[in-house]
C-alpha cells in the first residue's frame, strides 16, 4: 500500500516537471571558453529562462572549453543537428552566412553603445534573417567584446611595432586582410590549437577581448599585451535548424526571449572583464600598453578600407558608421 503511494507520488511529480506536456529535451549548447566566460554567463542565464518559460521542457547542457570542437566545427554541428545551441564568436561564421563579415570591419563601431543600436536595430535584424538560406538559426547577437593584441616579442604600440610578427587570426576573410594590410603575418587558426601554438612559438602573438585573453589563460604564454582595441568582435547565439523546425510559434517566441536574456548577461559580463580584466592581467605578469596609437592603425589600414568598400559597398559601410543611436 505504500509502496503503491510512493510510485504513483513519483509519476504525479514527473507529471508536473514535464507540464509542457512532451517529453523533457536536454539541448547541447557549446562554446570554445571557460563556464566562467561571458560565454558560459550566457549559456546559464539562457538555460534557466529557456527551462522558466517551458515550464522545464526543455533544458540547457553546457559544453565549455571546446569539447565539442572549434566554433567553425560546432556552427557545423549546428547545420547538421549534432550541436543544439552554439555560442560563438562571428570569426567563423562569415564562411556560412557571408553577410555577418561586415560587422567585422576594424574600427567600425566606436563604442559598446553603438555596436549594440546597430546590431539590435534593423541592420542587425537584416543579417539575423540570413541564417535560415544557409540552414542555420540565429536568435539574437551577443558580445565578445573589443579585441587587443598580445604577443611575446616586444611591446606594441603603433602598426610599424606590429610589422613582422606572426600573428594568430581567426579563420576570417576580413580580419586576415586587415591584418596582412599592417605587415603582420596572419596566420588564420582554430582557438583551441592557439595556446599550444603560442607557448610552442609557432605563432608570436593572437588578438582578443580581455575576457577571452582572462579566460583561455594567455598571460601564461605571452608577455605584452597592447589595448589596441582594434575591432569589435560580435557574437551569436546560433540554434540549429533541427530544433527550431520543430517548435510552435509560442514556443519559438521562448527560444528568442531566452537568447535576448543570454545576449544581454554575455554584455554585461564581457563588458565587466574589458573594465576589470586588465588589473587582473597585470597581476599575471603581463606589460601593458595602453596609449595605442589607434589613429595610426586607422591610417595603416587604409588599402584594407578600399578592399572592403569594394566587397561591401560603401553606402553599407557608411549605413553602420553613420547610424543614430
Ligand atoms: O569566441 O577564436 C577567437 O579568437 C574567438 O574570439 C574566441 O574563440 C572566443
Amino acid at each position: 500500500m505504500f509502496l503503491k503511494k510512493l510510485v504513483l507520488g513519483s509519476v504525479f511529480a514527473l507529471g508536473l516537471a514535464t507540464a509542457a506536456g512532451a517529453q523533457a529535451e536536454e539541448l547541447k549548447a557549446g562554446y570554445s571558453l571557460a563556464p566562467t566566460s561571458h560565454y558560459g554567463a550566457s549559456a546559464t542565464a539562457m538555460g534557466e529562462e529557456l527551462a522558466r518559460l517551458s515550464n522545464g521542457k526543455w533544458t540547457v547542457k553546457q559544453f565549455p572549453a571546446n569539447a565539442l570542437g572549434g566554433e567553425r566545427e560546432m556552427v557545423e554541428g549546428a547545420q547538421i543537428g549534432t550541436v543544439d545551441i552554439v555560442i560563438t564568436s562571428s570569426g567563423p561564421v562569415g564562411n556560412f552566412v557571408p553577410d555577418t563579415l561586415i560587422t567585422d570591419i576594424p574600427f567600425l563601431f566606436k563604442d559598446y553603445k553603438h555596436a549594440h543600436a546597430v546590431l539590435d536595430g534593423p541592420i542587425g535584424q537584416r543579417i539575423l534573417d540570413q541564417f535560415p538560406k544557409h540552414g542555420l538559426i540565429a536568435l539574437a547577437w551577443g558580445e565578445n567584446g573589443f579585441r587587443n593584441l598580445t604577443n611575446s616579442k616586444h611591446p606594441v604600440k603603433t602598426p610599424d611595432d606590429a610589422k613582422g610578427l606572426k600573428i594568430r587570426t581567426m579563420e576570417n576573410q576580413v580580419h586576415m586582410t586587415a591584418f596582412k594590410t599592417i605587415g603582420v603575418l596572419p596566420t588564420p587558426m582554430a582557438f583551441p590549437e592557439l595556446f599550444t601554438a603560442m607557448q610552442q612559438g609557432t605563432v608570436d602573438g593572437q588578438e582578443n577581448p580581455i575576457g577571452v585573453i582572462l579566460s583561455a589563460k594567455f598571460s601564461q604564454v605571452q608577455k605584452h599585451l597592447s589595448l589596441t582595441q582594434h575591432v569589435y568582435s560580435p557574437a551569436l547565439i546560433i540554434l540549429s535548424p533541427a530544433v527550431w523546425n520543430k517548435l510552435s510559434e509560442q514556443e519559438k517566441g521562448w527560444f528568442k526571449q531566452a537568447a535576448m536574456v543570454g545576449a544581454k548577461a554575455m554584455r554585461q559580463k564581457a563588458e565587466d572583464d574589458a573594465a576589470n580584466g586588465v588589473e587582473e592581467l597585470k597581476k599575471q605578469g603581463m606589460q601593458v600598453v595602453t596609449d595605442v596609437d589607434q589613429k595610426a592603425f586607422q591610417e595603416a589600414l587604409k588599402p584594407a578600407y578600399a578592399e572592403y568598400a569594394k566587397k561591401f559597398g560603401q553606402a553599407k559601410i557608411d549605413e553602420i558608421k553613420n547610424y543614430q543611436y
